[in-house]
């Protein structure tokens, strides 16, 4: 029970029930040689509303799924049923037809060839003569399969992107900056801008937390928007930010953080009746493969530390 309220207060569980997940307008691609057959599956499916796009060989097949816009694929196994057997190994192997399921249509002879599309990942299999109804629910089965993989698959990606973002300002938080610099030192060379807002703790103490958080995401947007979409900017502390610059950054980390100094200094942020003057202190630090995180980032808090010494609003390297 605390897990669920938990994932629910994430964002990552609606409260609702979950729907029924639905069939219709699910697209199946029907690949059969003989019209006959061809008929009994599209009629088939479309009793479900599940469009029936058909073709007659191996090549249009994979010429329609390479698209990716399939929910299923029926196939019917001619009698020797090598190139469309060799069709499904080829779309377990293609990135956009990998989770696609498989459906088989063969004759109570191919069992063998059944069995052998199962190993090359086929997932399930109808024998002739076909019947409507049992193809119909093999269908569906198939599709509300793969449909709620995908809801899965959305829910685990929107849990990774929640397990690195900061939830006050939308940054990317500490955990995710700290690996990512880590990466970039194993091969080039980084710059590390340590921001800390001044005299942070008398805008909470005069005007409330609520107005310290506006300003806090006001902040955070400012310097998002000065910064490259390569460049990572993180939330790392209660008001203290970390940017990540990469492209050999010795050359102009100190005038980007001179930018980002001025982006907040320039205009007070304004949030009700009240008009803040803001500005930041940032210390500099540049390193590339062999110095530690943990080192780069100690000489970028020493910078800061002179800068705040110094007067504040000013950006050390
Ligand atoms: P300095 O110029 O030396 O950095 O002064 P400062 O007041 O900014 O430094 P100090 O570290 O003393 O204060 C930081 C304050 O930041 C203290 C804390 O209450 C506030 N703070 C930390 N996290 C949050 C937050 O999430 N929201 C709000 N509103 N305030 C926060
Ligand atoms: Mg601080
Ligand atoms: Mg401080
Ligand atoms: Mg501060």
């Amino acid at each position: 029970r605390l897990r669920a309220e938990t994932a629910r207060e994430l964002g990552l569980e609606s409260s609702a029930p979950e729907p029924a997940i639905s069939v219709a307008n699910a697209r199946a691609l029907v690949l059969a040689e003989v019209p006959e057959e061809m008929a009994v599956v599209r009629q088939a499916l479309e009793a479900d509303a599940i469009k029936a796009i058909c073709v007659t060989n191996v090549e249009d097949a994979q010429k329609q799924l390479g698209k990716g816009e399939f929910d299923l694929a029926l196939l019917a196994l001619p009698s020797d049923a090598t190139e469309v057997l060799r069709l499904a190994s080829r779309l377990r192997a293609q990135n956009n037809t990998r989770d696609l399921p498989l459906l088989l249509l063969a004759d109570t002879a191919q069992k063998t060839q059944v069995l052998r599309g199962f190993d090359l990942g086929a997932n399930d299999h109808a024998f002739r003569p076909l019947d409507p109804n049992e193809l119909r629910a093999r269908a569906r089965n198939q599709i509300r399969r793969k449909r709620y993989q995908e809801r899965l698959r959305a829910e685990l990606d929107r849990s990774l992107e929640m397990a690195v973002t900061d939830q006050l300002t939308g940054l990317r938080n500490r955990r995710y900056v700290r690996r990512h610099l880590d990466g970039l030192l194993r091969t080039e060379e980084a710059a590390v801008l340590l921001v800390d807002i001044d005299k942070f703790k008398s805008i909470n103490d005069t005007y409330g937390h609520n107005v310290g958080d506006v300003a806090l995401r006001e902040v955070a947007e400012r310097l998002r928007v000065q910064l490259r979409a390569a460049d990572v900017v993180a939330r790392y502390g209660g008001e203290e930010f970390l940017a990540v610059l990469t492209g050999a950054p010795s050359a102009y980390a100190l005038i980007v953080a001179d930018r980002l100094r001025e982006a907040i200094a320039a205009e007070p942020i304004r949030t009700g009746d009240v008009v803040l003057p803001v500005t930041i202190s940032i210390g500099v630090a540049v390193g590339g493969p062999g110095v530690p995180a943990d080192q780069l980032i100690g000489s970028a808090d020493e910078a800061l530390y002179r800068a705040k010494r110094d007067g504040r609003n000013r950006a050390y390297l």
